[in-house]
């Protein structure tokens, strides 16, 4: 499916005056993609796919991208964030001139681990769990990417069993590319 930016179109329409209001389109700052949920795929270590429609903890369901003044923010809602024995959830952006990778973790321990590089470190960047409502935000200051004119980000959702990173989803694509970021999303402008 191909991308698109999010068009907020909200139309409400009067059974006694038949009207309808359509509010204005989303800032063009931003990308909000809907992901199925049950699009999990098992990869084995023979490189097969097979779907795993019921493995829902790494499932993705919507992932927004914000270039905003301040920082570049990534939220991810899922399907079910409980906690796990292993959550990782990796990927890139990539800028007009550079191209940076960053993971975020959720280790055996229950800690969650945010890492960004490519950049020359940026101990600055933050994330934000909140497990009751299934999302995870990333936010990277724009000091850390070189105030960037536009970015595009890619990242799979994993679920490890076993020290494997058997369960992925690419919140981009239906199925799943094995080969790392190789999805990534169309530019989003700086705000
Ligand atoms: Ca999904
Ligand atoms: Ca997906």
């Amino acid at each position: 499916m191909p991308l698109s930016l999010r068009l907020v179109a909200v139309a409400a329409a009067s059974t006694l005056l038949g009207a309808v209001v359509v509010a204005p389109p989303a800032a063009a700052d931003r990308l909000v993609r809907h992901d199925p949920t049950g699009d999990v795929m098992y990869l084995a270590r023979d490189g097969g796919l097979i779907d795993s429609p019921n493995t829902r903890d790494p499932d993705i369901r919507r992932f927004v991208v914000v270039n905003g003044p301040q920082a570049v923010t990534i939220r991810l809602t899922y399907d079910n964030l409980r906690p796990t024995n292993g959550r990782d959830t990796y990927g890139r952006i990539k800028t007009p001139g550079r191209k940076y990778f960053f993971e975020s973790q959720q280790r055996e321990d229950g800690r969650w681990m945010l890492a960004v590089s490519g950049g020359g470190g940026c101990r600055p960047a933050s994330q934000h769990v909140d497990v009751k409502k299934d999302v995870i935000e990333l936010r990277i200051p724009r000091g850390c990417l070189s105030d960037p004119r536009w970015v595009q980000v890619g990242l799979v959702s994993t679920g490890v069993r076993n020290g494997w990173q058997n369960f992925w989803d690419d919140p981009l694509r239906s199925d799943i590319n094995p080969t790392l970021g190789d999805t990534l999303s169309m530019r989003v402008p700086a705000g």
